[in-house]
């Protein structure tokens, strides 16, 4: 008799707990929302902007963070201000680790800054993505943070 492998059926049951617990956290965030008595709960913890810059030298098409990079924690409100350095048109996409979009910036000139803010509700791996044509297939123009537990 062969044992069981213990990682494979069993890891799916906390997964999908953790699904319910999150699509109950949205439920429930929604009925706050429309209640608008608790204002805590739709505070952000902290607000606050990241600088980017935007190049695109020849094959090499990314996103820059200006200065230092904060602590991502989970509960943030964050500001992306990208400046388009370079000489195409670019935008802004920001995934969240479940795969699901964050938010869009539609793409701008070279010469012009885009914002986008999002507010970071889970902690992991946040991609920034740029949808232009083919930057993020050929040119791979994606940068990543990394969001952990207040
Ligand atoms: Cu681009």
């Amino acid at each position: 008799m062969s044992p069981n492998s213990p990682g494979s059926a069993n890891d799916l049951v906390p997964m999908l707990m953790r699904r319910l617990v999150i699509v109950l956290t949205l439920a429930v965030g929604g009925l706050t929302a429309c209640g608008g008595s608790d204002g805590d709960r739709d505070a952000p913890a902290r607000s606050y902007t990241v600088a980017l810059q935007i190049e695109d030298h020849e094959d090499e098409y990314r996103y820059l963070v200006v200065g230092d990079v904060p602590t991502f924690q989970v509960g943030d409100e964050v500001t992306f201000e990208a400046e388009n350095s370079g000489t195409l048109a670019h935008d802004l996409q920001v995934v969240g680790p479940d795969g699901l979009t964050r938010g869009t910036a539609e793409a701008v000139l070279p010469g012009v800054t885009l914002t986008l803010t999002v507010r970071l509700e889970d902690p992991g791996i946040y991609q920034l993505n740029c949808l232009v044509d083919d930057h993020l297939t050929a040119h791979h123009m994606q940068e990543f943070i990394q969001v952990v537990d207040a």
